[in-house]
């Protein structure tokens, strides 16, 4: 158990944002108490230390509250950086970030959800294809670099994206099996095995007050 003292993270499992945020927590092996979250239902304490709602929320010992969560994940990693997630450029990591969180959640929102969305170019199909596109992209640079990235080894961007590529591809196995580019499959698959993405994928139960805040698992 972290001690009473740890950071506070208010999280929801398959949340992609707060995966990502988890990834890196995880990485810098930090103890973080974890309070699951059921996002309609969140908990009012949640919403005293960031009124946005969203989840991940990282709530510091000295009350500082960390509610992006790619800031989450640049706190943990200049806490502690063991495997390196900062070593590649940044500003190349901040364009393909950008990508990801800009125009290839827009597709996958519109290919995973339809009906949520009725505005002009919100047809599934279309949009699977334009997250296609992008993939494409990302599996030729993940194959020029030797399996990830920017290289052999993970950094911040792998860990970052892959959480919504997952979605992207859990959206429709089938399809995601015969359509995806090889190198992409294979990043993806790599990571969904992972033993650090399987500690962070724990299941607990909705955190209420005076319930048990379990440490997040720094495996893998
Ligand atoms: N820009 C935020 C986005 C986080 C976000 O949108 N999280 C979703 C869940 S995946 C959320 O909490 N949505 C609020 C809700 O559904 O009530 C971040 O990077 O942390």
């Amino acid at each position: 158990m972290p001690e009473a003292a740890a950071p506070i993270l208010y999280t929801f499992r398959r949340c992609p944002y707060a995966m990502r945020a988890r990834l890196a927590l995880s990485s810098a092996r930090l103890a973080v108490r974890v309070r699951e979250v059921v996002l309609r239902d969140k908990p009012p304490e949640m919403l005293d230390a960031s009124p946005k709602g969203t989840v991940p929320v990282l709530v510091l010992e000295s009350g500082e509250v960390i509610d992006e969560s790619l800031d989450v994940m640049r706190w943990a990693l200049a806490q502690a950086d063991p495997e390196g997630w900062l070593s590649a450029d940044a500003a190349e990591t901040d364009a393909l970030i950008a990508q990801n969180d800009g125009p290839f959640k827009r597709a996958l929102d519109r290919y995973k959800y339809p009906n949520r969305y009725e505005d002009e170019g919100a047809d599934p199909l279309e949009n699977r294809e334009a997250g296609l596109a992008i993939l494409q992209d990302l599996s030729e640079r993940i194959a020029a670099h030797g399996g990830q990235l920017f290289g052999p080894a993970p950094t911040l961007a792998d860990m970052a994206i892959f959480p919504f590529v997952r979605q992207f591809a859990h959206t429709g196995l089938d399809w995601w099996e015969s359509a995806a580019p090889g190198p992409v499959k294979t990043w993806l698959a790599g990571h969904k095995d992972s033993a650090r993405f399987r500690a962070i994928m724990a299941k607990y139960p909705q955190w209420a007050p005076g319930a048990a805040e379990p440490a997040l698992p720094v495996a893998g």
